[in-house]
């Protein structure tokens, strides 16, 4: 067993269309434990620097100018494999592609706007989580 923490973010387009609870609700069940949870809005600082490993990429700018269009809801994730686990429920960034069952599957019609975030690695979780969270925000129990 290995219990580690991820980053599952909810994206504009998720919370536009009310999707807040839905998403929550799939995470909940399946046995995560949610640490840590808040509605944000980016600056567009920020959302650069989240987003820094695609800087320079053709689709940056409107990575950047999609994910400061409106709130986001963040939240810290832990559970037995959870990165991994919760990149196999979120599914591909092409929610063209992504399987039913999946949350991007059965929410998303774009690569662009695919509704849902979520850390794909130890490295990148522990970096978004340090953006996202103060360590007194993230609760013990
Ligand atoms: P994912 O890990 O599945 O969220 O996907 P990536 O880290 O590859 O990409 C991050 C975000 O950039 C995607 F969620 C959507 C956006 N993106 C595009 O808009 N176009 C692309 O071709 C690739 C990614």
């Amino acid at each position: 067993m290995v219990i580690e923490q991820t980053l599952v973010m909810i994206k504009p387009d998720g919370v536009k269309r009310r999707l807040i609870g839905e998403i929550i609700s799939r995470f909940e069940k399946k046995g995560l434990k949610i640490k840590a949870l808040k509605m944000h809005w980016f600056t567009r600082e920020e959302a650069e620097e989240f987003y820094s490993v695609h800087r320079g990429k053709p689709f940056f700018e409107s990575l950047i100018g999609f994910i400061t269009s409106g709130p986001v809801v963040a939240m810290v994730l832990e559970g037995d494999n959870a990165i991994n686990v919760v990149r196999l429920m979120i599914g591909p960034t092409d929610g063209r592609e992504a399987p039913p069952g999946t949350i991007r599957g059965d929410y998303a019609l774009s690569k662009s706007e695919n509704v849902v975030h979520a850390s794909d690695s130890p490295e990148n979780a522990k970096k978004e989580i340090s953006i996202l969270f103060k360590d007194n925000e993230i609760y013990e129990w």
